[in-house]
């Protein structure tokens, strides 16, 4: 298992050296920011952050992520181009030793919270989920800023862009997710580098988007898609876990078990009611998920892969990007160490 860090490169407000400080920390996951989803990213862009990884003692071996063009998952003619650009991205990020790719295949959002300073008693703050406001939120009329969604967009690009949605239901969207597979895996194996898709967040349909990467069926047809260790999962406890039914101790055994799982986003969170969520600090108190539980599984499947911790509150005054503040993350990175080595200790002992 290798810990690691997500970074924003240059405009994060973290500065690489202070990763470099959290102990049992490997490396950084990491992207290039400055182009366009759809674009080639330049290989001088992607060796400045190896570069910058291998002077503080970290690994670049994790991309977080290579966006996916919405005319792919659209599956319009104007796909195959973007496939082309993908492939390449693959390619150059293979050549500089990236070994897995965190991806995602929601259409037009990513992750999806109504609130992302919600005050917890203590004082920190957080992202919170609440359904009564997300029904409340239309994209067509709103203007809107919330976190995945695109600031590129207009309001006029988004209205066109939900529009072509229409024709796009859960079957259209795994058939344009077969298609992307099918064009990408092979270039994966032959650049050694896997592809590891990231869950919907949260895992059930928004704003009447289809939303496919949410529960055990839909993973396993994932995984069928085409069948290669290269097609693989980042398996993010907190996107999975808010699903009601899902078990996520037992998806996480199923899947590293079966060698699918290359990166894991480690976070927890608290459920309220029935849909609603708090992202909270990662100890297992302070939410609905048992992280012990989750460390033991990894430990016990000999996961060799990537783990994050994930989101974390904003704590002790800090201010940044949403869920991607320093300090409690690094709290969270060294919890899930510590839980590690108390586990791989006293196996050793029996
Ligand atoms: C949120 C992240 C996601 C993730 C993408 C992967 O914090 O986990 O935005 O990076 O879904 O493409």
């Amino acid at each position: 298992m290798k810990m690691t860090f997500r970074w924003y490169g240059d405009n994060d407000p973290i500065p690489i050296e202070y990763i470099a400080q959290i102990p049992l920390m490997d490396g950084i996951v990491s992207a290039v920011y400055d182009v366009p989803p759809g674009k080639v990213w330049s290989s001088e862009s992607i060796l400045k952050i190896k570069n910058a990884a291998e002077k503080h003692g970290l690994t670049f071996e994790v991309v977080e992520s290579v966006p996916v063009h919405e005319d792919i998952k659209l599956g319009k003619k104007s796909r195959d181009e973007y496939i082309e650009v993908y492939q390449e991205n693959i390619r150059r990020l293979g050549k500089a030793g990236v070994k897995v790719i965190c991806y995602n295949f929601m259409p037009v959002f990513d992750w999806l919270r109504s609130q992302l300073d919600y005050k917890n008693p203590d004082g920190s703050t957080s992202l919170v989920y609440r359904q009564e406001q997300i029904l409340k939120m239309d994209p067509k009329t709103g203007d809107l800023s919330l976190p995945g969604w695109d600031a590129s967009y207009t309001k006029e690009d988004l209205v066109a862009l939900l529009d072509e949605y229409k024709s796009v239901d859960h079957e259209v969207l795994f058939k344009n997710l077969k298609y992307f597979l099918d064009a990408v895996i092979p270039v994966c194996e032959e650049y050694d580098v896997k592809m590891a898709i990231h869950p919907d967040d949260p895992p059930f349909d928004i704003f009447g988007l289809p939303r496919i990467i949410t529960d055990e069926a839909n993973l396993d047809r994932f995984l069928s898609l085409y069948d290669s260790p290269y097609n693989g999962l980042t398996l993010c406890t907190g996107s999975l876990g808010a699903g009601r039914k899902n078990d996520i101790p037992k998806l996480l055994r199923k899947y590293c078990e079966m060698g699918r799982v290359h990166f894991v986003h480690a976070r927890n969170i608290k459920l309220i009611g029935d849909c609603d969520f708090n992202e909270t600090a990662h100890p297992s108190k302070y939410g609905s998920l048992d992280m012990y539980e989750i460390m033991k599984i990894l430990y016990d499947t000999h996961f060799d892969g990537y783990i994050r911790p994930d989101h974390g509150r904003m704590i002790w005054g800090e201010t940044g990007k949403p869920g991607y503040g320093l300090y409690d993350r690094a709290l969270g990175a060294v919890y899930l160490s510590g839980l590690y080595e108390a586990i791989q200790k006293s196996a050793n002992l029996k």
